[in-house]
């Protein structure tokens, strides 16, 4: 596939292409294109297309805001933040701000700033790009949830490009919270999403071949292998959303499906309090619900910092026999602080406010 196809299906999630309409997509494209084209020097290209499409492309998103609520004036109103994981954040990151530059909702934005990273063949952690199970099967978990409590999730599923948009059907279309396997694929389909073939790139295949010949199950996440994308909105009408998509663990046993599309897990939001999203070794982060935990936190006074540090504590405290793992943990609270904690050294968040975007590295526990 082109890497033209591949960017317009992003910003579009596979829909009809609706640029005409849309003046600022091109300056998203240009993100997506280099997103979609990724290599050592990444880090240096995206922050200079970035900077470029913070400076130049995006409408102020209080002015957004101002517009569809003119009642409010803008020294009212929070700043509009989105926060993610790791270095694949930032063009996400860019991708969300176009969403709410465009008038989008914070919900809008939470879904496409990750359908850049879904979109990306080389991304070995999130998307059909994804390392495989142990039986050299790709298969996805995603989660979508907004400020009011709304919230969808798919697990287990195979051949889905987005499943982050069909976790948004599953919000939006039916009575329920989380679809799982052949149930979420037949779902996706009946919506209209194409399913296809599951088949290895060439880099995930080349990868676990080389697994294969000792079989070595060890669980390293840092930034060398890029991770979960989690991403959070804080709209500058005070509307929260977060998303969470992964192809999950590299060679799990098949049929594991980690913390990334659990409610509560990888991703809580609550716009009365905050929300919160967590990246690493999923095991760890459903015995702890570390998520719901660091929303809960700030909902007792804490700062978004104060409840990452908790949250991390907690694991760690619940996980003394476990040596040489990462867990990354983003929360941000309805006022527009945020916080970033990790377990270990290296990992990455990117940071956006009102269209200026920064990629930082978190604060961590273990020295
Ligand atoms: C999971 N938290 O499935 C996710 C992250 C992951 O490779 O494993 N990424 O546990």
């Amino acid at each position: 596939m082109a890497i033209g196809d591949w960017a317009d299906r992003a910003d579009h999630g596979g829909n009809a292409c609706a640029r005409r309409r849309c003046s600022l997509v091109s300056h998203a494209e240009g993100v997506l294109l280099l997103c979609c084209a990724m290599n050592p020097t990444r880090r240096t290209l995206i922050s200079s297309i970035v900077a470029t499409a913070g400076a130049a492309a995006l409408v102020p998103s209080h002015t957004v805001a101002t517009l569809m609520h003119p009642t409010r004036t803008p020294s009212a109103l929070p700043p509009s933040i989105i926060l993610s994981t790791w270095d694949h954040g930032m063009p996400a990151n860019v991708a969300a701000a176009a969403a709410l530059a465009r008038g989008g909702s914070a919900l809008d934005a939470a879904e496409h700033g990750v359908l850049v990273v879904e979109a990306d063949p080389t991304n070995l952690s999130v998307g059909l790009g994804g390392l495989p199970d142990r039986d050299g099967i790709v298969t996805l978990d995603a989660c979508i949830m907004d400020g009011t409590g709304r919230a969808g999730s798919v697990c287990f599923v195979q051949g889905i490009e987005h499943p982050v948009s069909v976790a948004r059907m599953v919000l939006e279309r039916t009575p329920h919270v989380l679809l799982a396997g052949a149930g979420a694929e037949r779902f996706a389909r009946e919506q209209g999403v194409a399913q296809r073939a599951n088949t290895l790139t060439a880099q995930a295949r080349a990868a676990w071949e080389e697994w294969k010949k000792t079989s070595h199950y060890a669980p390293v996440i840092n930034i060398e292998n890029h991770d979960t994308i989690g991403l959070l909105v804080l709209k500058g009408d005070g509307t929260m959303a977060g998303s969470c998509t992964t192809s999950g663990l590299a060679y799990k046993v098949h049929g594991r499906v980690g913390d990334s599309p659990i409610i509560g897990a990888g991703l809580y939001v609550d716009e009365e309090v905050g929300c919160a999203t967590c990246t690493g070794l999923g095991e760890t982060v459903l015995r702890t619900l570390a998520s719901f935990l660091a929303v809960e936190r700030i909902r007792m006074g804490d700062t978004p910092q104060q409840a990452c540090e908790a949250a991390i504590a907690r694991i760690i405290h619940k996980h003394p026999a476990l040596a040489s793992y990462q867990v990354g943990i983003l929360a941000l609270d309805k006022t527009g602080r945020h916080g970033a904690h990790a377990v270990t050294k290296g990992f990455t968040y990117a940071l956006s406010t009102n269209g200026d975007h920064a990629l930082h590295n978190a604060s961590y526990a273990m020295h």
